[in-house]
């Protein structure tokens, strides 16, 4: 009996399945147009953040003074990013300024070297984490994928990506903001108020909370990559080495990303495996130390010499810069060598410097949105790759069926893949 009624309904989904294949319209005329009515520029997908525009017709023009991109006028640079260069780009739709990554294909696949693989990001045999290594410009497709589903004041806000399939250049269009970075790199033996740091880190907090919920570990946490707007808000920025996991609360690694003086020390050569959340923590430590300091709490122009300063050294303060107990306690607790005694973020939001003795503690809103901009089905449309559908669960029916529902309203029965996680 059960068999007579799941064969023909068999049936019925593989006919539907090749019939929508056959009908199924190329990425780009499926979405929605742009207020502007230009043809080449569409929506993602319809269920997505509806901010983020996907564009796959770029018209590049190198005749005026500034080079010219679709909409975008590109003027001076402004930042360098873990891949790719930042550029002021100015907007003659809705004449605002935006904040342009550009990344070059080309680029991406010589530093792979030709057959090779991309610098160690991650080993195939991190656990847990999303997509393989195989290809080469993964790497960008993964950074665009986690982008544009996150939503958060304390994150950056991916707004366009120009992505034509014939040409070199990736260009990933971001909100501006106008203040640029909270503080370089460079030590600047100018230390920050520890009132106006506290405000700084407790946007840092919020937006690594919300990341870890969401499962994404950010990897390159440091100063140069705060960014703050006019409303003296801070924003994390930079995903180049990020990584996303699933089916798990953390992300096991096994090689260290981002910036050298900012690694974790049980990250470093031959320490084994290592967790992702406390990899971050340790780094926000570094951050904080930076910006009350002025100074790096290890630091070595030697890598090796720094790997052991990070790896063995006793943390010490400058005995010339006076700072609070607590502050002393919280960058002790941060910068815990060991990651299994490290403090943990939902922790640090209780801790009495952040919350200035219980005085100010986080609103029951900040305690803290799960990615809003998504059901629990992610279709993943990325360009050059076949869809691939992100499931974190089904343990019903019901979101089985919704998620056959949602197959059908995207007609997306293109080469799927499934991901359980
Ligand atoms: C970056 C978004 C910034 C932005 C640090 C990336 C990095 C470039 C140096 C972080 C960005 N508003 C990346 C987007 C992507 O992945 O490499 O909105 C922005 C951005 C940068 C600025 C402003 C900015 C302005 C002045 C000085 C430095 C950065």
């Amino acid at each position: 009996m059960v068999i007579l009624l799941v064969f023909p309904c068999a049936l019925v989904i593989v006919g539907l399945i090749k019939f929508s294949m056959l009908q199924r319209p190329n990425f780009a005329s499926e979405c929605c147009k742009t207020s502007e009515g230009d043809e080449s520029s569409k929506t993602i997908h319809p269920n997505s953040c509806p901010r983020l525009k996907y564009i796959r017709k770029v018209k590049i023009d190198k005749s005026e003074r500034h080079t010219q991109i679709n909409q975008y006028s590109l003027r001076e640079f402004i930042g360098q990013g873990s891949y790719g260069i930042v550029q002021l780009a100015y907007n003659k739709f809705d004449n605002q300024n935006y904040a342009m990554k550009i990344l070059s294909k080309k680029k991406m696949l010589k530093r792979a070297g030709f057959f090779g693989r991309l610098a160690p990001q991650r080993k195939k045999s991190d656990k847990g984490s999303t997509g393989s290594t195989s290809h080469p410009l993964d790497r960008i497709y993964r950074e665009i994928n986690v982008l544009k589903k996150l939503s958060h004041p304390n994150i950056v806000k991916l707004v366009e990506v120009l992505d034509d399939p014939v040409q070199d250049n990736l260009y990933l269009a971001f909100e501006l903001l106008d203040l640029g970075a909270v503080v370089s790199d460079e030590p600047n033996g100018n230390p920050m108020e520890e009132n106006q740091a506290r405000i700084h880190f407790r946007d840092l907090l919020l937006g690594i909370d919300y990341l870890h919920r969401n499962h994404v570990v950010h990897r390159d946490i440091k100063p140069a990559n705060l960014l703050l707007g006019c409303d003296g808000r801070l924003r994390i920025a930079d995903f180049g080495v990020s990584c996303e996991f699933h089916g798990a609360e953390d992300i096991v690694l096994e090689t260290a990303a981002g910036t050298p003086a900012f690694h974790a020390p049980e990250a470093l050569a031959g320490s084994g495996q290592f967790h992702g959340k406390a990899a971050d923590v340790w780094a926000m430590g570094v951050t904080l130390y930076f910006l009350v300091y002025g100074a790096l709490p290890f630091s070595d122009s030697n890598i090796s010499a720094l790997q052991k300063l990070i790896q063995h050294k006793e943390l010490r303060f400058p005995d010339e810069l006076i700072t609070s107990d607590q502050l002393r306690d919280l960058l002790r607790r941060m910068l815990d060598k060991d990651p299994s005694r490290r403090i943990t973020v939902s922790e640090m939001k209780e801790h009495s410097w952040v919350t200035c003795d219980g005085t100010w503690l986080f609103q029951e809103e900040e305690n803290n949105c799960n990615i809003d901009c998504f059901d629990n089905i992610v279709i993943d449309e990325s360009p050059l790759y076949p869809p691939v559908f992100s499931v974190p669960s089904i343990p019903y029916l019901s979101s089985l069926t919704r998620l056959m529902k949602t197959m059908f309203l995207k007609h997306s029965f293109h080469l799927p893949s499934f991901k359980f996680s």
